[in-house]
């Protein structure tokens, strides 16, 4: 098996780096008048500004030698590519679904779901929601309702299975409006929006029992799946020094299909699917797809970026990858919490969560604490990081007002196999020149805000 030998270094980088991208450094007048240009809003931002990006880990992983040749071998043919075999080859090995439609990225196939689905008026239980995943079930005239542990929503407890989904809420919503009202359950691996939580195979076993008795599909979000595995293998009995690779399997197996954002665990750049087992799901996205991304065998991507797909989820469901990438995070995560600042435990496999709330207590959640920490963070040092509070929960559709979740967090999320411990530990160094001047942070006010996913386009202005 596939693990890491060195005793010492446990999560030491297993590659070596053949090409850099050289980085800007900007002075603190250039970086305020980029913040200030941009609404306050790192989203708007542009990235010759930025000195260290922990914006996303989306899209922004550093791709292998061998993915970059799996590009030269693209079949850019509009039909029929050979990468769309190779590609559907690998998911059926390693996720085991039957069926695969290949998207754009994650929120294309959360489209084909959703619309195939969802009707008018149904409940879409999920542990936590995500900003795509739940505008689209809006949008197919879903209503989403949460059903994680209330752990999760606790950014102090150190609970090691956040992500678990709480079978009491679960059987509450489907005894109250019925099982014909449950389209799915919607599970993500790795909770992105609760801090990066796993949930454990014996809830997904318990979660599998329910669905069973009451008929009810589970759609596993993979997105980060394979981290979730890792987190198994890490932390649940009887899972310890198993392969990655057949924990995947084993949640893919006990789930009736997936959306997936390749950007993230599958180490591409662009990238997505949809996949399932169900034969007449499978040909009603199949059909779908072509009206909003492409053929079915492309699906708005082109052929070189299936081929380093396919080679990207081989990487990804290796051990030494697996520790390196989790090690990292872990490693300025433990910075951090050395030096007091306030995180959300425990820490998660893509990032490091600020508690804005407990950073800057000072400031009403009507003046979006995470969103002034993030702009703060910028100023500082240049490093890019993203709100996830109060403007990424958006309004509530029926009374119009903040949402106002319990979280209220920065992200600093950590590209896979981009920055090295030294960029991380400039990072830990701004962070915590940042908390040294907390007292004299103020808050914001939003001056634009877009109808959908406001997040992404809002402008803002800070408090007189
Ligand atoms: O950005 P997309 O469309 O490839 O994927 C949407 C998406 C779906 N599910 C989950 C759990 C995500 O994290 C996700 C995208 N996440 C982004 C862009 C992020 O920065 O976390």
């Amino acid at each position: 098996m596939n693990t890491p030998t060195h005793k010492h270094h446990t999560w030491a980088e297993p590659y070596k780096i053949k090409m850099v991208e050289l980085l800007r450094m900007t002075t603190r007048e250039e970086r305020l008048a980029a913040i200030r240009e941009a609404g306050y809003n790192t989203f708007l931002t542009r990235s010759r500004d930025v000195y260290i990006d922990l914006l996303t880990d989306s899209g922004t992983s550093a791709m292998s030698d061998r993915q970059w040749a799996g590009m030269m071998l693209g079949d850019e043919a509009y039909s029929g590519s050979e990468n769309f075999y190779h590609l559907e080859s690998v998911v059926q090995e390693y996720y085991g679904y039957k069926h695969l439609v290949p998207t754009h990225q994650g929120r294309g196939a959360e489209n084909l779901m959703s619309q195939i689905l969802i009707k008018e008026g149904d409940y879409v239980p999920g542990n936590m929601y995500f900003t795509t995943t739940r505008l689209h079930q809006e949008l197919a005239g879903g209503t989403f309702v949460d059903v994680i542990v209330d752990e999760a929503h606790d950014p102090q407890n150190a609970f090691p299975f956040k992500g678990n989904v709480d079978l009491e809420k679960l059987a509450a919503l489907v005894d109250g409006v019925g099982t014909d009202r449950v389209p799915y359950v919607s599970l993500e691996g790795n909770v992105n929006m609760a801090g990066g939580q796993p949930f454990s195979m014996a809830n997904l076993r318990e979660l599998r029992l329910y669905c069973d008795k009451h008929d009810i599909p589970i759609m596993l979000d993979a997105t980060r799946t394979i981290e979730n595995a890792w987190f198994i293998r890490e932390r649940e009995d009887g899972y310890a020094g198993q392969p990655v690779r057949d924990i995947l399997r084993e949640i893919c197996d006990m789930t009736d299909g997936c959306t997936m954002s390749a950007k993230k665990d599958a180490l591409v750049n662009i990238g997505g699917f949809f996949a399932c087992n169900d034969d007449e799901v499978f040909q009603k996205a199949q059909n779908l797809v072509v009206v909003y991304e492409g053929l079915h065998t492309y699906g708005g991507l082109a052929g070189r970026d299936m081929e380093a797909m396919a080679q990207g989820i081989r990487e990804a469901v290796t051990e030494d990858h697996m520790a390196a990438r989790i090690g990292q995070v872990r490693y300025l995560g433990r910075k951090l919490e050395a030096a007091g600042i306030p995180l959300v435990e425990p820490i998660g496999s893509h990032a490091i969560f600020i508690d804005a709330r407990r950073f800057l207590p000072h400031i009403d959640q009507e003046e979006y604490p995470a969103q002034a920490l993030a702009a703060e963070l910028f100023i500082e040092s240049g490093i890019r990081t993203m709100e996830r509070g109060n403007v990424s929960a958006g309004r509530d559709p029926l009374t119009g007002k903040n949402r106002l979740p319990k979280l209220e967090l920065v992200r600093l999320t950590i590209p896979r196999r981009v920055y090295t411990q030294a960029h991380m530990d400039v990072v830990a160094e701004s962070v915590i020149g940042v908390y040294k001047r907390r007292d004299k942070i103020r808050g914001l006010k939003m001056v634009y805000e877009p109808e959908y996913l406001r997040f992404f386009q809002a402008r803002f202005e800070p408090v007189s």
